[in-house]
């Protein structure tokens, strides 16, 4: 079976023969990706036996809490890129400003990424993931590299995630389709396993902070009240499912369809989750696999961003759901 299976490397160098945009240093840059989901994975699975978990006792650039984890994976993400040309600047979650990684005539491309996304989960052994986003990019130094990505005068020209659950899955798109990819530890390989996903047009599952639901609009509360009624012919109620991991989440509505949805809130005015390299890597993935991401009121991709870490309301899955979403909030039903 092993010797007929497609791994990550050798899809890359396929689609590079076939795509134009699969230059010889994205082809890299994704490879090291496929390598950085590996020790993840490895040092993920043995922190509890490193002392890795719990907090450290400071807080990252948006205020939250940072595990021990979150610090390590970053210390790994960086050390990994800064080893290789193609990326000029990473932009991370645990990061107050864009670290400029290279400024030579391989480094083409700018690296967004919540390196441990679904950090409450660390310490009880529940699935976290990676979230990336790469940009190409162009620019001299710091400030036009970060002005740029800014603009949007760069693309968003492949992205992805690692989920680190019962396996270690590698998911990515680079513009062409999305490809799901399963860890085999024995190899030390990511097999194709999800050839060209599809995300279903509707589903039946809703991810959201229902904890949250006296602090959301009555148009929100509204879309939950739909989602919730009785009625086996249109298939509601909906099931919720909420890991509060975006990646595990947002992977279930990916594969079998539904919606995951975070909106405003007292704690956070703008929703919580952050455009660059948490909203962004999903909508391309998402968009790419048939499925939709909106803030609720435009599709996410279009919305125009001033800060490296600025936050966005966002609700992303099945068309269907993410179109109805959209209906309630703008009084639309
Ligand atoms: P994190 O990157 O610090 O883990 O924050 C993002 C996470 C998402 O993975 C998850 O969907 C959400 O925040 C959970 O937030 P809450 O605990 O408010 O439901
Ligand atoms: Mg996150």
């Amino acid at each position: 079976m092993h010797t007929k299976a497609m791994t990550f490397s050798r899809h890359i160098l396929e689609e590079a023969k076939v795509q134009q945009d699969m230059t010889a240093e994205l082809s890299s840059l994704l490879m090291q990706m496929g390598y950085v989901g590996k020790i993840l994975s490895r040092e993920i699975a043995r922190a509890p036996l490193k002392g890795r978990l719990g907090l450290v006792g400071e807080t990252n650039p948006t205020g939250d809490a940072q595990k021990k984890l979150d610090v390590y994976t970053n210390d790994i993400m960086v050390e990994a890129f800064s080893e290789t040309g193609p990326v000029a600047g990473l932009v991370s979650e645990e990061l107050e400003e864009l670290k400029i990684l290279s400024l030579g005539r391989e480094a083409k491309y700018i690296l967004c990424t919540d390196p441990l996304d679904g950090s409450s989960n660390t310490d009880i052994n529940a699935p976290i993931g990676t979230i990336f986003g790469i940009y190409r990019c162009s620019g001299n130094n710091h400030r036009e590299l970060e002005q740029n990505l800014l603009n949007e005068r760069m693309k968003q020209i492949a992205a992805g995630y690692v989920l680190y659950g019962a396996s270690t899955m590698l998911v990515y798109t680079c513009g062409h389709g999305v490809y799901g990819f399963t860890l085999d530890c024995d190899l030390g390989e990511f097999l194709l396993v999800h050839e060209n996903i599809s995300c279903p047009a509707r589903g039946h599952y809703c991810s959201a902070n229902l904890g949250r639901y006296h602090e959301w609009s009555s148009d929100i509360q509204n879309f939950i009240a739909h989602l919730t009624v009785h009625d086996p012919s249109t298939r509601r109620p909906y099931s919720l499912r909420y890991t509060g991991a975006l990646v595990a989440d947002f992977h279930r509505s990916l594969l079998e369809g539904g919606v995951y949805f975070y909106p405003p809130d007292a704690d956070h005015k703008n929703g919580k989750l952050r455009f660059l390299y948490e909203c962004a890597p999903l909508a391309f993935v998402v968009e790419q696999a048939g499925g939709c991401a909106s803030t609720g009121t435009q599709r996410l991709l279009d919305l125009k961003v001033e800060l490296l870490h600025q936050r966005a309301p966002f609700v992303i899955g099945s068309t269907e759901e993410v179109a109805l979403y959209e209906k309630f909030l703008t009084g639309g039903t």
